[in-house]
């Protein structure tokens, strides 16, 4: 069975559920429900200098099922709190739940008692009781909100957060849709982990057999003797997973209205808790125009990928009277979430099958810089890489190219003498890049051989330059290291809770961060309370994000000023990972009253 025909079965069965199983009325936000006519100022919305969320137990229908949900004041995505840039802000949280709960501001600068992260930040917010948050806006864009507490967020704890600009708009449009990709399960997060730790990739059910597929006998042997699946993409996917827009599932689809010749900025969150996507509008280039919330040189693009956690602006001027269909592919194309922009409600556009499967390459395996003739995988490995990231001083040039490996070397994937002292090689470290090179510039992973056009990393040029033009005086070396088979994710081979020692940082101090992927899957990896240069090595400057998917195999550099005193979570967003241990506390000191680390 190819992966269309089981695309369109499901689409078949779900739509023939309909929604009049439903036996209650889901609650959605005036901007997330279907017909929406985008964000109007008409539009009853949170906003102002005090706000009131109330975190509940609560029911979620999609694909005619209900199930258990987290909400925020009833309604899933959680309502859009919209800011003004300048504005304080008074957030009062409460939780009616029996556990405790918590919000954290995705992508906000704020004071780090204000980051909401327990543990780290504060203690969390008790069952029964109100936290107020309090702090200025000091930005503006496109940003998030969700629980940093368990695995809430998994259950609906989730929603947008716009902030108006104090100035002119950086790209003038006519109507706005804000876009909330996610992911919903009608597993209990708890079972979700279970069935992970029980069985190497249970919810891989797409898995490549000796006679289907495009690789070559050699191939299947190679990756069958290094005990891997080129075919696991995602931990969990659709064989679990309904992908929602704006809360939405692929048959409901919810339709935001435009009238031809407008331009329309569509604010893009992935809320997900698991899941990458690429997203297209097929027939409808789309100018990208803000990344992570910061202003980017606009970029035309038909297709970008959507890493946990990031968020993406785009404007797109749909001039004739015609329907289109967004669609939002899971990485893996395990299924995908699919709403339409239309003039008018009732009106439908094509939907694209579900594209062929991708597979893994010996670039997502850490071999990016090999010679792939002649391979040894059996692991007869000489260590002694060494320079995989760029030096520092060569950062501030924008030439730099980390990970360009001096000469190709015969390697296997286990050989463990190539990883540096600093991390810890256990039962958790099962596989090792042994030539990771930098692939900001890569297209994303699947969508290489797309005849049409695809955002990369080296595309994001800043609008306005990052305001601290140092380069780094230090280099810090973060390997994102995993045993894939028991389901045990880290860096440098230490969880979190497992007395990982945390990233020490100077305050002010600038420094050049290397994370170096020796797994093989896509890792969101995302800094509270600050924002980093993303070193590209392009001309046009280094794009400022919050958040970095960092390929199977590759490196991804990126410059921090540590301007923000406090403990800040340096995290992967993919929820299940991040629980299972990959994070770690960066302490930026002295605090403001001199306190040392
Ligand atoms: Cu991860």
């Amino acid at each position: 069975m190819n992966d269309t025909t089981l695309g369109r079965r499901s689409l078949l069965r779900a739509g023939a559920l309909g929604l009049a199983g439903l036996g209650f009325d889901m609650k959605f936000p005036a901007w997330a429900t279907t017909g929406s006519a985008g964000l109007r100022a008409d539009m009853p919305t949170l906003a102002g200098e005090d706000i009131r969320l109330r975190v509940a137990h609560d029911r979620f229908s999609v694909g005619g099922r209900t199930g258990h949900a987290i909400t925020i004041n009833g309604v899933l995505p959680a309502p859009l709190i919209r800011l003004r840039e300048g504005q304080t802000v008074r957030l009062h949280v409460e939780n009616t739940l029996d556990e405790d709960t918590s919000i954290h501001w995705h992508g906000l600068i704020v004071p780090f008692q204000m980051d909401g992260v327990p543990g780290i930040s504060f203690p969390g917010i008790r069952p029964g009781t109100t936290f107020t948050y309090e702090f200025p806006i000091r930005q503006s864009g496109t940003y998030w909100y969700h629980s940093h507490s368990g695995l809430q967020e998994q259950v609906g704890h989730y929603g947008p957060l716009v902030i108006d600009p104090a100035g002119a708009e950086p790209a003038a449009y006519d109507r706005e849709h804000v876009i909330v990709l996610s992911d919903w399960t009608f597993l209990h997060p708890h079972q979700v982990i279970t069935k992970l730790k029980q069985k190497d990739a249970y919810f891989n059910r797409q898995k490549q057999t000796a006679t289907t597929g495009e690789m070559s006998v050699a191939e299947r042997i190679s990756w069958s003797k290094m005990r891997m699946d080129p075919a696991d993409i995602s931990d969990v996917n659709g064989s679990t997973y309904s992908f929602l827009i704006n809360g939405h599932g692929p048959n409901e689809n919810w339709t935001g209205l435009f009238r031809p010749g407008e331009r329309v900025r569509l604010r893009f969150i992935n809320a997900s808790a698991m899941t990458i996507f690429n997203v297209r509008i097929p027939g409808l280039p789309m100018t990208v125009v803000l990344a992570d919330g910061q202003p980017v040189r606009p970029v035309e693009t038909d297709e970008f990928q959507i890493s946990v956690a990031e968020t993406y602006d785009v404007i797109v001027e749909p001039t004739s009277d015609q329907a289109y269909s967004l669609i939002a592919e899971a990485i893996d194309r395990s299924g995908m979430g699919r709403a339409t922009l239309a003039p008018r409600v009732g009106m439908t556009a094509a939907i694209p099958p579900l594209r062929k499967r991708p597979t893994l390459s010996m670039r997502d395996m850490g071999m990016g810089g090999m010679d792939m003739s002649g391979m040894d995988m059996g692991g007869t490995g000489a260590p002694a890489m060494g320079g995989a990231a760029c030096p520092p001083e060569h950062a501030a040039m924008g030439h730099c190219k980390p990970g360009q490996p001096a000469a190709p070397m015969h390697h296997g994937m286990r050989e463990k003498s190539l990883m540096p002292p600093t991390v810890k090689v256990g039962v958790g470290v099962d596989m090792v890049s042994a030539m990771p090179v930098d692939r900001t510039g890569d297209r994303p992973l699947g969508l290489e051989k797309e005849p049409h056009r695809v955002l990369t990393y080296h595309d994001l040029a800043p609008l306005v330059p990052f305001h601290d033009k140092r380069p780094p005086t230090r280099t810090i070396d973060i390997h994102l290291t995993g045993n894939m088979g028991r389901f045990m994710w880290s860096f440098d081979g230490r969880k979190m809770n497992e007395g990982a020692e945390p990233i020490r940082l100077e305050r002010d101090e600038r420094v050049r961060v290397n994370l170096i992927n020796d797994t093989m899957m896509n890792h969101p990896i995302h800094i509270h309370g600050h924002f980093f240069e993303l070193v590209t090595g392009q001309d046009h400057g280094h794009p400022i994000k919050h958040t970095v998917n960092v390929m199977p195999g590759g490196i991804a550099s990126f410059d921090l000023t540590a301007d923000a005193p406090g403990d800040w979570p340096l995290h992967c967003h993919l929820l299940y990972h991040m629980h299972a241990g990959m994070m770690n506390v960066v302490k930026v000191r002295p605090m403001d009253d001199g306190e040392a680390a």
